[in-house]
């Protein structure tokens, strides 16, 4: 059953995806900052409806609970086995707690029941480039990241597999911006909680 189930949820799911580089770590980790500050009542003023979400790492799940077939050394990467890391997923996301907040390189696969907010991160060529030479990609796998990027792969993929009012797309090119979206990001799970009376 693919009907959105937001009821069951006393906090939003959010899926914050992007080509590799465009900053979905920076942006979790900030917001995780966030979480936590709002958990301890030290959060600033708009905070509080953070206090009970948390970050899941996916890439952690992936390699500490074995959701793979084994590492691509060519490509410096897992082979993810993703039927077994949404077995490993399922618990928390379909809780009725919700509040997780996953960042993954892709979004269909998550069921659109599971979600409620998917966050598309988007750079610039040249910011992408930067950021990936700095991680001494491969030449092919740092190509194919950054035609994906150019060819707006991730933001096709949220739209085909979800409703539009449900997909944001939000630019990552500067400190600002990451700021900005972060604020944005807070301001929407208040909302999502006054609109679903939590
Ligand atoms: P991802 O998790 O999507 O692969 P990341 O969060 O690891 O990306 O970011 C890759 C690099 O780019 C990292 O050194 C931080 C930097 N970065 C990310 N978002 C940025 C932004 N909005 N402004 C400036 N630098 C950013």
């Amino acid at each position: 059953d693919d009907a959105p189930a937001e009821h069951l949820r006393r906090n939003p799911n959010i899926i914050i995806t992007g080509t590799p580089g465009t900053g979905k770590t920076t942006h979790c980790e900030a917001l995780a900052a966030r979480i936590e500050a709002a958990a301890a009542g030290t959060g600033p003023g708009g905070d509080a409806a953070l206090a009970e979400l948390r970050h899941i790492a996916v890439n952690d799940i992936v390699r500490d609970r074995n959701c793979h077939d084994g590492w691509d050394a060519t490509y410096q990467s897992w082979l993810v086995d993703e039927d077994k890391l949404l077995d490993e997923l399922e618990p928390d996301m379909t809780s009725p707690r919700g509040g997780c907040i996953v960042d993954w390189h892709a979004c269909d696969l998550f069921p659109a029941s599971w979600v409620d907010l998917v966050v598309v991160l988007t750079a610039d060529t040249e910011s992408l480039y930067d950021r990936l030479a700095l991680r001494n990609y491969p030449e092919a796998k740092m190509q194919e990241n950054i035609d994906a990027e150019i060819m707006q792969v991730l933001l096709t993929e949220a739209h085909e597999a979800y409703e539009p009012e449900i997909v944001v797309e939000l630019a990552s090119n500067t400190p600002d911006d990451m700021e900005a979206n972060v604020d944005r990001i807070v301001a929407w799970v208040t909302q999502w909680r006054i609109d679903h009376g939590v």
